[in-house]
């Protein structure tokens, strides 16, 4: 977790405009009951957070699964921007070399950078995330120990495989959204979780999920990107 910490059964996230916005209209929704409380900000050093109930207080032990939804993970601005003024990124470029340096062409080599654009692209395509609408980003085991390399769970099968393994193969805690924690004394619960990139509907008469994105497309048929972070 790089940009959470647990303080006195909140978590502090750092603040992000966005997100901020995000939660002040979920408290007012009839979501709310899926989404962690929002306390309002607060300011530690230089920086100001997002305080949040820490959905993990009174649970033993637990085990958590995060999984992004949506079948992109990037606003159409990210792609604008890669256009028209490209920040190359270092650190992505090493992220994607790590993993698979042929997936980088002769000129990214060069470069040594990447946009933030094609690193979240080369993610979304290379998971299950392009194909399925959402992809297992992490899993915290009881004892701690953290898997974050889901890369080659790109089927169906492979991410039902997954979610028994979860599970334990108990089927009663199953459900589906963002945030997934069971513990030994099985309890369960749901959460919806880190609002960065969500925005509210444009006023548009139908939304429509099963139809693939196009360029452009965004301000009239919105589907919804909802990312996440616990397990940074
Ligand atoms: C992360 O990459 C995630 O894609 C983050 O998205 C993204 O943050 C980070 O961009 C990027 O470095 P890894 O998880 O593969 O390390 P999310 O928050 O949806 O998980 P944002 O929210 O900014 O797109 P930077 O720019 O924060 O580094
Ligand atoms: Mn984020």
């Amino acid at each position: 977790m790089c940009t959470q910490q647990a303080y006195g059964g909140e978590v502090l996230k750092l603040y992000s405009e966005g997100e901020a916005a995000c939660l002040n209209l979920l408290m007012k929704d009839p979501l709310r009951p899926f989404v962690p409380q929002y306390y309002g900000l607060v300011t530690r050093g230089e920086h100001c957070y997002i305080r949040l109930e820490d959905l993990l207080s009174g649970l033993r032990r637990p085990v958590i699964m995060d999984c992004k939804m949506g079948v992109r993970t990037y606003h159409e601005e990210e792609l604008i921007k890669a256009r028209s003024k490209p920040v190359l990124r270092n650190d992505m470029y090493q992220k994607i070399i790590r993993v698979d340096p042929s997936a980088l062409s002769a000129e990214e080599h060069a470069q040594k950078g990447v946009t933030k654009w094609r690193y979240l692209h080369w993610k979304d395509t290379t998971s299950s995330t392009s194909t399925l609408g959402f992809r297992i980003e992490g899993i915290m085991m009881e004892d701690g120990n953290i898997q974050r390399d889901f890369r080659n769970i790109l089927t169906l099968a492979q991410v039902t495989e997954i979610l028994l393994f979860f599970t334990r193969n108990q089927l009663n805690v199953i459900g589906s959204s963002l945030l997934f924690i069971h513990d030994h004394s099985n309890k369960a619960s749901v959460w919806m979780i880190d609002f960065g990139k969500t925005v509210p509907l444009p006023d548009i008469s139908e939304l429509k999920h099963d139809v693939p994105w196009t360029e452009a497309a965004e301000k009239t048929a919105i589907s919804l990107v909802l990312p996440h972070s616990l397990l940074h």
